[in-house]
């Protein structure tokens, strides 16, 4: 079966793709030539994931699967959420996000925050959601080199952050790897 991804993330590709089934012919944007950006108009990552999935559906009509990623921080009233991508900016900057993020937490004690990643997919024409969410805490500082986005700043076991740790264990453990479990799932439910 042939799937694509429908991230424009290389990073999400890199967390998402050796963990499907050898069977599954995964497709990136990129191996179909597919540059525009994809609208996120809304103010919850279930429907952004869905918008993500669609628009690639109505491109291909062939199976397809979108993450969308929020990191939700509970002192800021659950910020920057479905704006993690552009907290900083329109410009998709992860320093900059870091940055506002640490800012924004400075002397605040309740540090508690989570990873929510939604997938969506599309097959035979039926839209399935997978969700997946990591609980931990937002760190003073940067820490590690690994990872992508706020790896740098969350950690999800003391003293380490997210970015210390490699893809595999990530992959364990993480939101994501958490969700694409449930995909992996019901693909085999089906016989895929
Ligand atoms: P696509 O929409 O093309 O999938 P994106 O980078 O725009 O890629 P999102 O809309 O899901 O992804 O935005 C998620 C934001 O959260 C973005 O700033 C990422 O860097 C960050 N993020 C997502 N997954 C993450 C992870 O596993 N660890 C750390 N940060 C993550």
């Amino acid at each position: 079966m042939k799937l694509i991804l429908a991230t424009a993330n290389p990073n999400k590709v890199k967390e998402i793709q050796p963990l499907l089934p050898d069977e599954i012919e995964v497709h990136t944007l990129k191996d179909i030539a597919y540059s525009k950006e994809i609208s996120e108009d809304h103010d919850n990552i279930e429907d952004n994931s869905l918008q993500k999935a669609m628009t690639i559906w109505e491109h291909t009509y062939t199976t397809c699967l979108s993450d969308d990623t929020g990191l939700f921080i509970n002192a800021l009233d659950g910020e920057p959420g479905v704006y993690s991508a552009m907290y900083a900016g329109e410009k998709r900057d992860d320093k900059k996000n870091i940055k506002k993020v640490l800012s924004n937490m400075k002397g605040e004690e309740e540090r508690s925050a989570y990873f929510k990643t939604v997938f969506t997919l599309i097959i035979d024409g039926e839209i399935h959601q997978f969700t997946g969410i990591l609980n931990g805490q937002i760190l003073e500082s940067p820490q590690g080199k690994n990872g992508f986005g706020y790896d740098p700043i969350f950690s999800h076991a003391p003293g380490l952050s997210l970015a210390e740790i490699g893809l595999e264990e990530k992959d364990k453990i993480s939101h994501r790897g958490i969700a694409l479990q449930k995909v992996v799932e019901f693909l085999r439910s089906r016989g895929k």
